[in-house]
């Protein structure tokens, strides 16, 4: 990280801190140890999204690597630990290159690392950015025939309609003219369901919560109190999203760059939504982006979906 992001970042912290409801944005989950707590997390048995998205994605891959045809640029936002994506590269034999982008910088160069000894001819680019600022992508040995962007695991429902709206837009700018998207949705149901998602009797969740105070102490100087901060996550029905908060048992005041803030027992940070969509409702925000949804793979019952949007 350069010493001007750190300080935008900075400021950007401790704007969230400044708003009537305090918040954080969620990217501030991912250091090596957020990263490897969510990898933990996709393997709870609560957590239904990422073995529903597998599933379909196994399920459906002769279909999916048609689609995308050969020699593509198979660009993944938020690439992790690119468990989804290997499952796309065992079937695209003749990919051009594959380029992972995301926040956590250790996290994902080893995990580059790993898919390039796993599958040899392919060329790995990867990019270590913010994907909501501008970012360059890098140019492949090979001219790829067309740009695939890739966004599974729902991370789309961690962004407001308005951000996400923007998010999609710039999808649609980068898949270029012949490009598509194929993105990971996951779908309104029970809200018992999507509860316990969030609240996994083992408190994985909780510690990948918490761990966001932790990594804001290491990397950006704050001095939280670690041991009064509590987990929390309940679904707002009337916004469709789980809401994820850390809550402060006693009163205090935390010191951040120049800054300090102070927070009142009981008072929390809001530190992620998880929106969850109807099918029309994505095809709504799709669409105003710019894209139709040429292809939509689902569950058998129907908890998410992966979508495969082109230009309209
Ligand atoms: N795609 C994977 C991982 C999803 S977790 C899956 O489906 O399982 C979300 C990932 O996005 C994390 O790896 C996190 O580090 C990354 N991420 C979150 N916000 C980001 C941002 N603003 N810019 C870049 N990467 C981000
Ligand atoms: C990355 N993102 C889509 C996850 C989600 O389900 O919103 C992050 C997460 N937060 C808590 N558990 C998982």
């Amino acid at each position: 990280m350069t010493i001007q992001s750190h300080d935008i970042d900075l400021r950007e912290i401790i704007d969230g801190l400044r708003r009537s409801e305090k918040m954080i944005s969620p990217k501030y989950f991912y250091d090596e140890r957020g990263s490897q707590l969510f990898d933990q997390i996709t393997e709870l048995p609560e957590y239904y999204p990422t073995a529903t998205e597998l599933g379909i994605m196994r399920e459906n891959i002769a279909e999916i690597a048609t689609l995308i045809g050969p020699q593509a640029s198979l660009i993944e936002l938020g690439s992790g630990s690119s468990m989804k994506t290997r499952v796309l590269l065992e079937t695209l034999a003749d990919q051009a290159v594959y380029v992972p982008v995301d926040i956590s910088e250790d996290h994902l160069l080893a995990s580059a690392r790993q898919i390039r000894a796993e599958f040899p001819g392919l060329e790995v680019l990867p990019v270590v950015a913010d994907f909501t600022k501008r970012f360059a992508l890098p140019d492949p040995t090979v001219m790829p025939l067309r740009n695939i962007i890739y966004f599974p695991g729902s991370t789309i429902g961690n962004f407001t309609n308005d951000t996400a709206h923007e998010l999609l837009k710039v999808m649609h700018h980068e898949s270029g003219e012949n490009g598509a998207l194929l993105i990971g949705v996951d779908l309104q149901k029970d809200p018992g369901i999507i509860e316990r998602a969030y609240n996994d009797s083992a408190g994985v969740t909780a510690a990948f919560n918490l761990n966001m105070l932790r990594h804001l102490n290491l990397e950006y100087g704050s001095d939280f109190d670690l041991d009064a901060w509590t987990h929390d996550a309940r679904y707002n029905e009337s916004e469709g999203r789980i809401e994820l908060r850390l809550i402060n048992s006693t009163s205090q005041t935390v010191n951040i760059g120049q800054e300090t803030v102070v927070f009142n027992a009981g008072e929390g940070i809001l530190s992620e939504y998880s929106h969850k969509y109807t099918m029309d409702g994505f095809a709504a925000m799709a669409k105003k982006a710019g894209f139709e949804i040429a292809q939509v793979w689902l569950d058998p019952e129907q908890l998410f979906s992966v979508h495969y949007c082109v230009r309209s």
